[in-house]
């Protein structure tokens, strides 16, 4: 994976994000400004940035979690007119994440070839990780931010239009729920994946499960995270179930149950799967090219394998 160091990128990372002990550390988001109802500043960051429709747009890519979660709420939120999208094509480069000259992949707003382009606007001496996704202000030609949890949650507030992801007497229940999601199931199965040591991939499997079995749980009593409401914390998880059998059972070695063996869980995945418009989100073969792409840690011949045969249109039965 590459850094830019200087405006300069690198496709080799020097300073690769694993740790002394063997596990992976997902590098700190560096762009955190925030668009507000009235443009005034967020909890960090530049203030000015206004909801506006057709103001903003996101860069992302399809096989990228994280950037999953920043579609599904512009999806959720309504925002497919007011926030327009492109998609960086789904496979690692030389030059990180790439955007070809014309078709699907290309970038209709800024007209650039690669995302690092994109963040030496931002700075020309940007130092840091080139990642998805990325919210862009048109107006003012500025990068508003590169973190996904703050995207969820700037577009949930400043604009006003559809479910509330984050409603004020759920909020303690979503912040103890996203905190754990994150850690041990969102990057909890790339810190299984990414794991150098035996001691490393043991801790970070152990606990994906241990969340998993307890949500497992907590959906035997209530339709959601949180009780009958779809929350932030359902959307945060979602995009690890829809990659979880196709890609980090196998490519990621999380293989101690499969999504389709946990009744409740499996169900309540489809559910949302089968939510409107959810589905145009999801990429399942894409998900499986790209974990399964040449890696000398983890797949240095780069075969992808066939299976699995996931039925998710099935009826999930939770009406
Ligand atoms: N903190 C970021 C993480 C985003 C992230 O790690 N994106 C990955 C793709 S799944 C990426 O672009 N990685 C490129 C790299 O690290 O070189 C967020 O949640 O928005």
């Amino acid at each position: 994976m590459g850094l830019m160091l200087n405006g300069i990128y690198l496709a080799e990372d020097p300073q690769p994000d694993t740790r002394e002990d063997g596990e992976f550390q997902r590098a700190k988001s560096t762009i955190r400004n925030w668009i507000t109802k009235d443009g005034a500043p967020g909890p960090t960051g530049e203030g000015g940035l206004t909801a506006q429709a057709g103001r903003y747009h996101l860069f992302l890519a399809w096989n990228c979690p994280w950037a999953h979660r920043a579609f599904l709420t512009r999806l959720f939120k309504g925002l497919e007119e007011a926030t327009s999208v492109s998609f960086a094509a789904p496979r690692r480069t030389e030059d990180g994440w790439i955007f070809e000259k014309s078709g699907q992949y290309s970038d209709g707003v800024l007209g650039v070839s690669a995302l690092h382009e994109i963040y030496a606007r931002v700075e020309p001496a940007y130092t840091g990780r080139i990642t998805v996704p990325v919210l862009w202000d048109m107006e003012r030609g500025v990068a508003v931010s590169n973190e996904s949890a703050d995207i969820v949650q700037m577009l949930d507030a400043a604009f006003d239009q559809g479910p509330e992801l984050f409603p004020d007497d759920l909020l303690q229940e979503i912040e103890r729920w996203n905190e754990c999601i994150y850690r041990t199931v969102n990057n909890g199965v790339y810190r299984a994946g990414f794991a150098r040591t035996q001691e490393a991939y043991d801790r970070a499997v152990h606990e994906v499960f241990e969340t998993l079995d307890a949500i497992e749980d907590q959906l035997g009593t209530t339709r959601y995270l949180t009780g009958e409401r779809f929350t932030a914390c359902d959307l945060r998880l979602f995009p690890t179930l829809a990659r979880f059998d196709v890609a980090y059972h196998y490519a990621f070695k999380c293989n101690i149950r499969r999504l389709q063996d946990y009744p409740n869980l499996w169900a309540y995945a489809r559910e949302i799967y089968q939510m409107p418009g959810v589905a145009d989100t999801v990429r399942f073969e894409i998900y499986k090219a790209g974990y399964f792409s040449p890696s000398p840690l983890r797949n240095p011949l780069g075969i992808v394998p066939a299976g699995p045969i996931i039925n998710w249109n099935q009826s999930h039965n939770r009406n």
